[in-house]
């Protein structure tokens, strides 16, 4: 028997042939609307061969179908290729990229890099590279995650599901993008496979849950099931409803939609995205000039709080600055941490601080040497995600040693805790005035 973690975190990587066809549900509540815009790009190889099979009025269908999932969100995708939203690229490396479940961070660097830097050429906008796939036939499937800077596409005919075009593999995909997990964390290919399995796995189904919303099911991932019409699978005398018509589910329906838990998130992510420039990245490479301080390397003393450093590729690859953070266990107001730096060279720089953004932390000032304390800055997230750059000013600072110094002073209410996580400190020389 072989079982095959569909949901292990695997960012970026998040495969997906979800099924699904038609038209998505009305809207049901007002909520003010995030408009955000698309940038398709049609990837070819070098030479321009193994071009993507996509036209820009196939984009336009997928986009109207994920526009009728997300509307429940507020969310609305505009693809407007009368002015330049579609465009071509020559690149066999990215033409190439396949999501792999044995790619590892280093696996992967070149086409991560290649990905962001032409991701970055859009800021403000959600961009969709259509790829060809490895080999010479085109691939079906498209990937996408939080911490990626892109949704990345088949070509349109080249995916199917249940025998059919896969019109809803963008608003999936989408959903990756916007910060959704999928319905389930495992898949299996039988009901007796999911039922030995859940036995092995002590016999309560939450454990097949993997997105922690209580208003989707939790997905037993039964690949016999995907392309049926059967809306509930018993497991060891357990009935358990199947989370068809969701869009995060592998489940065939005529109708996708998502649950308010989905939206909500969906509003969140896509709210931090847009205040970030769609891309956010504590990584994006630093220019001439710029000085990278990684937290977790630098002398720290703390008050009321451990630290340690923290490896992030469990939550994202090549967003974290050295693919770790220095993780500060405060659990109460007024913990803090002081961190020293070395300046080389005496004189003005812009200081950006670099951190994480996760469900326990909180709300921090930060205070450079002597200086005022920074306005308070909220640390909380819904998910693991990266702050980008939060500006801390132009300071003076002289040839030798300098102190952050980082204190709790708050937490807001969603937040399950005040820890708080540090990623690098960004110092751009200035000229001089
Ligand atoms: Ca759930
Ligand atoms: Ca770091
Ligand atoms: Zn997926």
């Amino acid at each position: 028997m072989v079982l095959r973690a569909a949901g292990r975190v695997l960012p970026w990587l998040a495969l997906a042939i979800p099924a699904g066809s038609s038209a998505a549900p009305p809207n049901a509540e007002a909520v003010p609307e995030l408009v955000v815009p698309v940038q398709a790009l049609r990837i070819a190889d070098d030479d321009g061969a193994r071009r993507a099979a996509i036209e820009p009025a196939q984009v336009a269908r997928w986009v109207e179908y994920a526009n009728g999932v997300y509307k429940a969100a507020g969310l609305r995708l505009v693809f407007d290729p009368e002015h330049g939203a579609f465009d071509d690229l020559r690149s066999t490396l990215i033409n190439s990229v396949m999501p792999d479940e044995n790619a590892t961070p280093e696996s992967f660097r070149d086409s991560a890099q290649q990905i962001r830097e032409t991701s970055a050429k859009y800021p403000g906008r959600m961009v969709v590279l259509f790829r060809h796939g490895a080999g010479p036939n085109p691939t079906g499937n498209g990937f996408s995650d939080r911490s990626s800077p892109c949704v990345v596409m088949p070509g349109f005919e080249c995916t199917t599901a249940c025998s059919r075009q896969n019109i809803a593999l963008f608003a999936h995909e989408t959903g990756h993008y916007f910060g959704l997990r999928h319905t389930f964390r495992y898949r299996h290919k039988t009901v007796a496979e999911a039922e030995q399995h859940l036995r092995d796995l002590g016999g309560d189904p939450a454990v097949f849950d993997l997105d922690g919303f209580a208003d989707t099911a939790p997905d037993p991932g039964i690949d016999e099931v995907g392309c049926s019409e059967v809306l509930t699978v018993r497991l060891n005398g357990i009935d358990l409803p199947l989370p068809r018509g969701n869009v995060m589910a592998y489940l065939d329906s005529p109708t996708l939609s998502i649950s308010p838990q989905q939206a909500a998130r969906v509003r969140w992510v896509a709210r931090w995205r847009k205040d970030r420039g769609m891309a956010p990245s504590n990584s994006a490479p630093a220019g001439a000039g710029t000085t990278v301080l990684e937290c977790e390397d630098l002398p720290w003393t703390a008050r009321g709080l451990d630290a340690k450093e923290q490896p992030m590729t469990d939550f994202g690859w090549y967003v974290w600055s050295g693919e770790r953070q220095l993780l500060c266990m405060a659990d109460r107001e007024g913990a803090q941490i002081t961190i020293r730096f070395q300046v080389q060279t005496g004189g003005r720089y812009a200081v950006d601080l670099y951190g994480t953004l996760a469900p326990d932390f909180g709300i921090i000032k930060v205070r450079l040497d002597d200086g005022l304390p920074s306005a308070p800055i909220n640390l909380y997230a819904p998910d693991v995600l990266v702050s980008d750059r939060i500006p801390l000013g132009d300071k003076m600072l002289a040839k030798g040693e300098h102190r952050l110094t980082v204190t709790v002073s708050g937490q807001c209410k969603e937040s399950a805790g005040w820890r708080f996580g540090l990623d690098c400190v960004k110092l751009r020389a200035q000229k001089a005035k």
